[in-house]
């Protein structure tokens, strides 16, 4: 398979955030199938949804990959597993979540996978990071630049906590 350009949101408020968020981009470069290109910088984020947690560290990702979408995301579940996440709480604390936000420019409407992630566009929490790295990319099915999807947002703050982690790049 050719590879394809994929944005995967990672966000993590349990623990070391930082550390766990570094640890999960180590883990998606280690497959051979992965390269990672450029991660945004790391930011810190109010929790949206669910609010009665602690803050996040909130960063995206650029991504070469062969996986396809559905053998992608259960390889990002079993990183998610591997590193002990426990799901309870729908929107609630993780030690790691790993999201596809973007698969090209593929549209997947399925039970257990929907890209582009049907939230991406309302969390400033995403589109930020996202913005850093790729601020002229056009949604899918809403058409509109990154840019332009964050000039509608006023939803948490997000702060920038630490610079862009090269080290993982590959
Ligand atoms: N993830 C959620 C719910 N709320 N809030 C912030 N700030 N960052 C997140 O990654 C986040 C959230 C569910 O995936
Ligand atoms: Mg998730
Ligand atoms: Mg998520």
């Amino acid at each position: 398979m050719e590879p394809e350009v994929v944005y995967l949101g990672l966000g993590s408020n349990l623990g070391d955030k930082v550390a766990q968020c570094l640890l999960a981009l180590k883990e998606v470069s280690a497959d051979n199938h992965n390269q990672i290109k450029a991660v945004s910088s790391l930011y810190k984020t109010e929790p949206i949804g669910y609010r009665d947690q602690d803050w996040f560290i909130n960063c995206v990702a650029e991504v070469s990959t062969t996986l396809p979408p559905h053998p992608l995301q259960e390889f990002l579940q079993g990183i998610e597993q591997s590193m002990g996440r426990k799901r309870t709480v729908k929107m609630g604390p993780r030690i790691i979540d790993l999201d596809i936000l973007l698969y090209g420019n593929e549209v997947i409407e399925e039970e257990d996978l929907v890209i582009p992630h049907p939230r991406l566009h309302e969390r400033r929490f995403v589109l930020v990071p996202l913005m850093e790295l790729v601020p002229d990319l056009l949604h899918p099915i809403l058409k509109k630049t990154v840019t332009d999807l964050l000039k509608e947002r006023e939803d948490g703050s997000v702060e920038l906590y630490a610079p862009p982690p090269r080290e993982v790049c590959q």
